[in-house]
């Protein structure tokens, strides 16, 4: 993506990649306020960078997981290959302890893992698995793109776009899910404006999703998650495009909390419901929305907000809610197929019936 630096340079950079053992990403917990690339030297540092969001988003998070076990292939012993594989599968197992929902984390650590070949010497495995983990992240720059140009056709001159939390560049390698066909639409010179939901508590959308738009110049405006209804329902919206953490057999999908309700708002008000994602969030294993794993974050995100002191200019965490108040903090929900009107994926655009049309496009 494009990153504007502080000192007015502009500089195409990745959201994570790989430098000898180390893993290197945007610090996402700074963003927008500090732009920073924080160093992940082990998997236990990439398994933290996951738990802790400074990468995020189910397609980062995922390529996060692959490097994090080519970072244990690195340090596993290679007297013999069992204290390889002994190393090797405690780094899976800490690294997929980090986030349930995500079902790209789960595939692009087992896409790695399957490439362990016990007859081969640990040496060779190293490479072979590195090798697997650098792939996937090229992939997924690949696919990033052919998820915008399929999309972009979605998109006329003149559009108003309401997307949900982070599905960007960042929320990938590049060019993202949700926002690939919105960025590609842009380039293309067409006149469009995205009404970027906030997204309470960890607000990815007030704060990455704005920064990512900013960086290209995109038209864009920040409305409170709660505001979604008023402008649908004024006709001032003309598709939702959204990203997928996870995607069922059926098509029921998790994504970002909140989700839901604009599915049905969609639905209610006519205009279309796109879910832009990357064919590794479809889960054939799971078979409907009920068998997602929801994630429930700490209460503290409610509680609490994150943003810059106006005086000191200091990121500072403050508390908003009364101190005796419990919270809860779903992070994801579940939309039904019902309210998807096509998904969008790298590889073609998915109509219903999805129970047919998702099995037929992952299988051939
Ligand atoms: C991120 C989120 C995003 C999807 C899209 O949640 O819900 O919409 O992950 O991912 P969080 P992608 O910020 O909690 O990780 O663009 O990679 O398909």
């Amino acid at each position: 993506m494009l990153v504007k630096l502080p000192n007015n340079e502009t500089k195409e950079i990745l959201t994570l990649w790989m430098e000898g053992s180390d893993v290197k990403m945007i610090n996402q917990k700074l963003l927008p306020y500090k732009f920073e690339i924080y160093t992940a030297k082990t998997y236990q540092d990439t398994a933290k960078a996951i738990k802790n969001m400074t990468v995020r988003g189910a397609g980062a998070i995922g390529v996060a997981g692959a490097y994090g076990i080519a970072q244990a292939c690195l340090t596993a012993p290679k007297k013999d290959i069992n204290s390889f594989l002994k190393h090797v599968k405690k780094a899976e197992k800490t690294l997929k302890n980090t986030r349930p929902t995500a079902v790209n984390l789960f595939h692009d650590i087992d896409r790695v893992l399957a490439k362990l070949n016990i007859s081969l010497p640990p040496e060779k495995n190293e490479k072979i698995m590195i090798e697997e983990a650098k792939k996937i992240a090229e992939e997924s720059i690949i696919s990033g793109k052919k998820i915008g140009e399929n999309g972009e056709s979605l998109i006329k001159n003149g559009a108003k776009i309401m997307t949900h939390c982070n599905a960007g560049a960042l929320a990938f390698v590049d060019w993202g899910s949700a926002l690939a066909p919105i960025r590609l639409a842009h380039r293309n010179k067409k006149s469009i404006i995205v009404y970027v939901n906030e997204t309470r508590p960890r607000s990815q959308g007030a704060k990455l999703t704005s920064w990512e738009l900013l960086q290209e110049d995109i038209p864009h405006i920040i409305i409170p998650d709660t505001a979604a209804g008023y402008y649908i329902s004024r006709k001032e919206i003309d598709l939702i495009i959204i990203g997928a953490d996870r995607i069922a057999a059926n098509g029921d999908t998790a994504n970002k909390i909140g989700t839901y309700t604009l599915a049905i708002l969609a639905k209610e008000n006519n205009i279309p419901f796109y879910v832009a994602a990357p064919l590794s969030t479809f889960d054939l294993k799971t078979t409907n929305g009920k068998a997602i794993p929801i994630e429930q974050r700490s209460e503290t995100e409610i509680t609490h907000i994150w943003g810059l002191l106006e005086k000191n200019k200091k990121i500072e965490k403050i508390r908003i809610t009364p101190k005796n108040s419990p919270a809860k903090n779903p992070a994801f929900d579940i939309t039904p197929a019902k309210y998807i009107t096509t998904f969008i994926t790298e590889k073609t655009l998915i109509n219903p019936p999805f129970e047919k049309t998702i099995k037929e496009t992952l299988k051939n």
